[in-house]
């Protein structure tokens, strides 16, 4: 399989991660994501994956399969052991309502392509920016750590063993400390992050700083 991705992407890690703790070796392809006219957005990539996002993985079948929660998804199907989601049926919603949260709650709002459109608007600054990603991961974290006192029962996400809720916080979560943003006002995040931090298979895998 193919793996089309970018060191700083931590969409990317999250497949990376899965990767990791599935033992799946896959050909790896970076692809540019920043600045004015990066690689994602040209013809050629386009042609790979129309969204223009990484990670996109092409299977030995040469089919695409483009965002990050399918790419994970897919993996688990594909190979079982490890699983990726909990057993349980309400552990496994947990898991999947975290990861939903991140992806869409907040991830979704601060990637390379919405911080460009937003420098494109007259009179918008870096520091106005960095408002936006800022108040975006606070909310959004915020609410994932409400979510967690309330529902977790367990070390991880979705219990026992770490799963995709908890193969979605780690980047974001990672990023936010780069921001930044002190986790410990989140006890029940971070002490899930400080744990996640001890995995190789995360640790590993976190998303490059940006240079
Ligand atoms: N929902 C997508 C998000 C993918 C995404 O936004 N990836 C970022 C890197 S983390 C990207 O390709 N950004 C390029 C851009 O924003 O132009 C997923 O989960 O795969």
């Amino acid at each position: 399989m193919k793996l089309y991705l970018n060191e700083i992407s931590s969409a990317t890690s999250r497949v990376r991660i899965a990767l990791a703790l599935k033992n799946i070796s896959v050909e790896t392809l970076p692809v540019a994501i920043l600045g004015e006219n990066p690689e994602n957005r040209g013809d050629d990539y386009l042609r790979v994956n129309p969204q223009g996002l990484v990670p996109a993985l092409v299977t030995d079948n040469g089919t695409l399969i483009t965002q990050s929660i399918a790419i994970i998804e897919y993996l688990d199907e594909l190979q079982p052991h490890p699983p990726l989601l909990p057993q349980g049926l309400e552990q496994r919603a947990l898991s999947r309502s975290v990861a939903i949260a991140i992806a869409a709650e907040i991830h979704a709002l601060v990637p390379p392509r919405i911080a460009r459109r937003l420098s494109s608007i007259p009179g918008m600054s870096a520091a106005g920016i960095a408002d936006w990603n800022n108040h975006w991961t606070v909310e959004g974290l915020h609410a994932v750590n409400r979510l967690l006192e309330s529902h977790r029962a367990g070390p991880f996400v979705g219990g026992e063993q770490p799963s995709l809720g908890d193969i979605l916080l780690f980047p974001q979560a990672v990023n936010a400390e780069r921001m930044g943003i002190d986790l410990a006002q989140w006890p029940a995040l971070a002490a899930i992050h400080a744990r996640l931090k001890t995995i190789p298979a995360f640790a590993d895998n976190a998303p490059a700083p940006r240079k």
